[in-house]
């Protein structure tokens, strides 16, 4: 199970900060503007509740203050509740919150108790990691490479196919691979294929994912990956631009989909 870690959460700033300063070269948009395309809407004057859950491995140091940074940096009142579980979320409703943000160790959720949206984690992070790459200005076709076809890639690859691209995939996980050739009519995808991508969308827990025959000379690495799929030296070797973080663009991706 790929849970975060309080050393992932560290320096989020600069990290948000460096990821957005590569999506706005190579898309032309920040992660707000992609947001507000994707899901026509704006963050206006909501308030988000954000209650520590301590089930299973328990609450995560840096998550709830990440969480408040990054209602706080997209514009909305973010408040942590004082207590965890079923009493915080008592302590968030009372107060007036109108979404809920809250994890266990299995679903991230975020709900808008004034229009019952609800979105989960993965779905948005694997919709908005699918966006951006798509946007590669430097784009040599409209072809684009998933690796990994878990609860993140195969949202990602949901969203592709509606888009209109030629999504091609793989995973190792036959059953996996199977069901979104079934239900999203994707093309899989062997290494022995020789087939080259210029972007490629990576959702797995594994680093060196990304083998050589695998990318174009320019390329752009979208992934939520923990740890990194891309191979430092074929990063170096090719002109690889990589958008990694580990929580923020995910997370807008949640708010704005349910604001
Ligand atoms: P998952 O376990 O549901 O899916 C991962 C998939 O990758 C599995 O189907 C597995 O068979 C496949 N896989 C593993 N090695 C592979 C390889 N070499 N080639 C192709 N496929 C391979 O995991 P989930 O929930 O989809 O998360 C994926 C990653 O994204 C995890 O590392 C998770 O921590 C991370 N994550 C990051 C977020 C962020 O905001 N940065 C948010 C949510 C998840
Ligand atoms: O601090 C808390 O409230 C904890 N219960 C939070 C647990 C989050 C567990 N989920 C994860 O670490 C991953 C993240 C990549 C986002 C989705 N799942
Ligand atoms: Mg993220």
């Amino acid at each position: 199970m790929a849970l975060l870690t309080p050393r992932d959460l560290e320096n989020l700033s600069l990290q948000l900060e460096e990821s957005d300063a590569t999506i706005k070269r190579v898309t032309g948009l920040d992660v707000r503007g992609i947001c507000e395309e994707l899901y026509g809407t704006r963050p206006g004057a909501q308030k988000i509740g954000i209650i520590p859950i301590t089930s299973g491995e328990g609450v995560i140091g840096n998550f709830a203050s990440s969480l408040l940074f990054i209602a706080q940096y997209f514009g909305l009142e973010g408040t942590i509740t004082e207590h965890p579980d079923i009493t915080g979320y008592y302590e968030a409703v009372s107060q007036g919150a109108d979404i809920i943000l809250m994890a266990d160790d299995h679903m991230f959720v975020a709900h808008n108790l004034r229009n019952r949206k609800i979105v989960s984690n993965h779905v948005a992070t694997g919709v908005i990691y699918a966006e951006i790459a798509s946007r590669f200005r430097e784009a040599s076709s409209k072809d684009i490479l998933v690796i990994g076809l878990g609860k993140v890639g195969y949202a990602g690859a949901a969203h592709l196919v509606k888009k209109g691209f030629n999504v091609y995939a793989c995973d190792p996980n036959r059953e996996f691979l199977d069901k979104a050739v079934k239900e999203l009519g994707i093309n899989p995808y062997c290494r022995e294929d020789r087939k080259r991508f210029s972007m490629v969308l990576e959702a797995t827990p594994n680093p060196d994912t990304i083998s050589e025959g695998m990318i174009e000379e320019r390329c752009l690495v979208s992934t939520p990956g923990i740890p990194c799929g891309l191979p430092p030296e074929i990063g170096k070797k090719y002109r690889v631009d990589l958008v990694m973080e580990p929580l923020v663009i995910g997370v807008a991706s949640m708010l704005y989909s349910v604001i």
